[in-house]
């Protein structure tokens, strides 16, 4: 569990991330300068704003015509007049420098490391025959990161501790072992997409907009002395050093503008540093180790041992293309989990499309939450991989993007309930973004609000948390409901449709040869309407509520425009087959109803499974790090082990830290997914493809090893999650399973299935046995064991 280098990181995508939900650190291990990159997750460009736009509840009946009489440059243009301004960007907070005094030879016996265990970064070398040791961490429980340097011989520490800021900042000691960096944020910036004359906006009045903040690094040194410089604080001869850095900003909730009196900054940030300061080093890191194994330690994956295990990250990952290498793909999986754990707990800002790591002024696509595949696969293996209350900032989030996009529906669509576009940032933006010269083919698509309500029911079939449910859940997923009930229209041959309707984001070649993006009824937005009416449904009936709002979800489900067979016998993208501008596009929307959704099963609906699959043997494998990943779960639903494995192996492919691509994914050399560039839901959305792997749950039943490989012959995961309230453990070899553990949450029937004749025992009794299936009553708090019966 650990990602090691001989070497200093040459670039960002090399350097190693911690993180504790809310403050990231890129550690990049450098001497004579090592360099911690910053974040802090409410630091963003701007404030709220109003992103609707009133006129385009007049365009929207115009479109509507248009798009129904298949005039579709005509709906593009219309749709475009829609939209409003661009959201903002997710800012990083500045690096802390070491410089360390270079006189002497580079350092010999080198190596840095990751430990995914202790959520610890290491960097250990030589100079001459002093021993020197970096260990960092960042703390959830104390809320600071922590460093401490140490070398074995006396006195041997002397370095610059260096703080700075890519924004207008200000340095001073505040003690004469305590440094403090104000800073501030601009007032807007430009999306890292638009030719903009002037994208990086910071106001020049000193209170004028644009969020504050505050870093403190607190220096404690055993031996030596300390010395405040004009650039930093002065470490001399020092034993052993330990540094604490905490941060703060002066974010003041979605809905108002962030102060700008850095002192709500700086009380943020000192609350945590005064309290870590009188602890030891010991105790603090005993404390973080603790509290992310409590996470951490729920699952374990064991795909076999290989000999790329003995050589450092970066070689594995190239010699894993020669050499099978499965304990690199059970590396990654957990590197997913720790990734969950680093950039999102319960309290922060949900994980971003880089998490929380970001070091650039203009990040690609701002950084945000994008709404139409990435924001939601950042979460996807949140249930089943065990770690549910890291997924409690996406509820929030929810919650708050329903506010705005109540706003977004009455004023853009004069439509109940809310909705969320392509696009939304830390002000919980949800109005289509492009400015009136945005593509529609992802700008002007409003099922953002729908597609993300899956995950509060979702969070309910896991947990079985009826408050939950009543109180938070339900009421979010029926407004979303209500939008789309106001949002269909009739086609005028009995179905209902969307229109104007795209598929994210592929064009598609219009009857008259050129490309459009907007149509009617997209297959991807009947399967979201679909989905959320049938969830609310089934949420209504389990809290006994809303018997007339259930009948109106169940006539207008019954109406949706159906799934549609293409010439090709593929699903069919849009209402009719139009070709698509790009066959190998990356986005997969047309399958939705397989992964994330479950409407498509190879047992429950074989002819649209088998379309599913020829929809993706056309559509092909190559594709972004995020495609990739979408299309290990796509394999793994479709129960083709071998196939999902082939890109499981793709998706581990190096790649080049330069420019952006649309069919080259993969992962760089710290194991970040490569878009590229660097978006971390690849990361999650591997994770998530390799527990639908080993399990799945999400047809009533739980299905052992329903898409094992036949790469991964021998092994053995523990503590998964499945639907209903349990938790599963799995072995296997020579490709089959030779036995399971459940431990139910809950009391409730428990149904199983795998490819083995099976028992159920209780304490030694067996309770039952059956060929592929078994079924028993679990009893909270249990555990019962399958073992394989020939
Ligand atoms: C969508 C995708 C892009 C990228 C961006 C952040 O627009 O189509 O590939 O992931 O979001």
């Amino acid at each position: 569990m650990r990602l090691w280098y001989k070497q200093p990181a040459r670039a960002w995508e090399e350097a190693l991330p911690l993180g504790n939900g809310r403050l990231g650190a890129m550690v990049f291990g450098g001497w004579p300068t090592e360099r911690l990159q910053l974040n802090e997750d409410t630091l963003w460009s701007g404030a709220p704003r109003d992103w609707n736009n009133p006129q385009a509840r007049e365009v929207l009946p115009e479109a509507r015509r248009a798009l129904l009489a298949e005039n579709y440059h005509e709906g593009d243009a219309l749709c475009q007049k829609m939209q409003g301004p661009y959201n903002e960007s997710y800012q990083p907070l500045g690096d802390l420098y070491l410089d360390f005094d270079s006189g002497q030879a580079p350092p010999e016996d080198y190596v840095r490391d990751l430990n995914l265990d202790t959520a610890i970064a290491t960097v250990r070398y030589r100079l001459g025959a002093t021993q020197f040791t970096r260990e960092v961490f960042a703390s959830h429980p104390a809320q600071v990161i922590v460093m401490r340097l140490t070398c074995d011989s006396p006195g041997g520490l002397t370095f610059t501790v260096r703080p700075t800021s890519p924004h207008p900042s200000t340095l001073e000691g505040v003690a004469a072992d305590t440094l403090l960096l104000q800073g501030r944020c601009p007032a807007h910036i430009a999306p890292n997409y638009l030719n903009a004359p002037n994208p990086v906006i910071y106001s020049d009045t000193p209170d004028g907009p644009g969020m504050r903040f505050a870093l403190y690094v607190h220096v404690k040194a055993k031996g030596g002395h300390l010395q405040t410089t004009a650039h930093g604080l002065r470490v001399e001869g020092a034993d052993e050093v330990v540094l604490i850095l905490s941060a703060g900003s002066s974010f003041n909730g979605f809905r108002n503008p962030p102060s700008t009196d850095v002192k709500s900054a700086i009380a943020r940030a000192h609350a945590p540093l005064a309290k870590a300061q009188g602890r030891t080093y010991e105790a603090l890191k005993d404390e973080h180790v603790c509290d992310h194994q409590s996470l951490f330690h729920r699952v374990s994956l064991d795909l076999g041992s290989s000999e790329g295990e003995m050589l450092p990250t970066e070689e594995r990952l190239v010699q894993s293309k020669h050499r099978p290498d499965p304990g690199l793909a059970a590396l990654l999986f957990q590197y997913g989990r720790y990734l969950l754990i680093a950039c999102s707990r319960p309290g922060t800002q949900p994980a971003n499309l880089q998490g929380i790591w970001n070091h650039e002024l203009r990040p690609p696509w701002s950084s945000n939450y994008t709404l139409n595949i990435n924001a939601e696969m950042n979460y996807w293996p949140a249930e089943s991989c065990n770690l549910s209350e890291c997924a409690e900032p996406l509820f929030t989030f929810i919650r708050e993007l329903s506010e705005n996009g109540q706003k977004t529906a009455r004023i853009n669509y004069g439509a109940r309930g809310w909705t969320a576009h392509h696009n939304a940032d830390l002000w919980r933006q949800t109005a289509p973004v492009g400015e009136g010269r945005g593509d529609p083919v992802w700008a002007n698509w409003p099922m953002g609000g729908a597609w993300l309500c899956r995950h509060l029911w979702e969070h309910f079939l896991y947990t079985h948390d009826v408050h939950f449910l009543r109180e938070f859940a339900y009421p979010l997923m029926k407004g979303a409901a209500e939008f789309c009930l106001d949002w269909l229209i009739e086609d005028g041959k009995e179905h209902l449709v969307t229109a104007p309707s795209v598929s994210p984001e592929l064009r598609f070649i219009a009857p008259d040869g050129q490309s459009a993006a907007s149509s009617v009824a997209t297959t991807m937005d009947m399967a979201i309407i679909r989905e959320l009416f049938g969830h609310c449904i089934e949420a209504a009936e389990v809290l006994k509520t809303d018997p007339e709002f259930v009948a109106q979800l169940r006539s207008a489900r019954a109406r949706l425009l159906p799934y549609q067979i293409g010439s090709q016998g593929q699903i069919q993208e849009w209402y009719k087959d139009f070709p698509p501008t790009d066959p190998h596009h990356r986005h997969m929307s047309p399958l939705y109803g397989l992964f994330p959704g479950n409407e498509i099963t190879p047992d429950g609906t074989p002819e649209l499974a088998q379309a599913a699959r020829r929809f993706m043997e056309i559509r092909g494998d190559a594709g972004t790090g995020w495609s990739l990943a979408w299309k290990i779960n796509l394999w793994a639903r479709l129960r083709d082990g071998d196939h999902a494995h082939k890109l499981v192996n793709d998706l581990l492919t190096p790649v080049d830290v330069t420019g952006i691509q649309v069919h080259g994914g993969g992962v760089y050399l710290n194991l970040f997914d490569a878009h590229p560039p660097f978006q971390i839901d690849g990361n999650f959305g591997f994770t998530s493809g390799v527990a639908e792997m080993l399990l799945q749950s999400h047809e009533g039943y739980i299905a052992l090893l329903p898409a094992l490989p036949t790469a991964w012959p021998k092994g053995s995961v523990r503590g998964l999650r499945a639907r209903g309230g349990f938790e599963v453990d799995i072995t296997w070899n020579q490709g089959a399973m030779t036995g399971a553990k459940v431990r139910a949450l809950r009391s409730a029937p428990c149904h199983i299935r795998a490819a083995a004749r099976m028992a159920v025992l209780h304490k030694g009794k067996r309770l039952t046995q059956g060929d592929k299936e078994v079924r028993f009553e679990a009893q909270a708090g249990e555990e019962y064991t399958i073992s394989v019966i020939s």
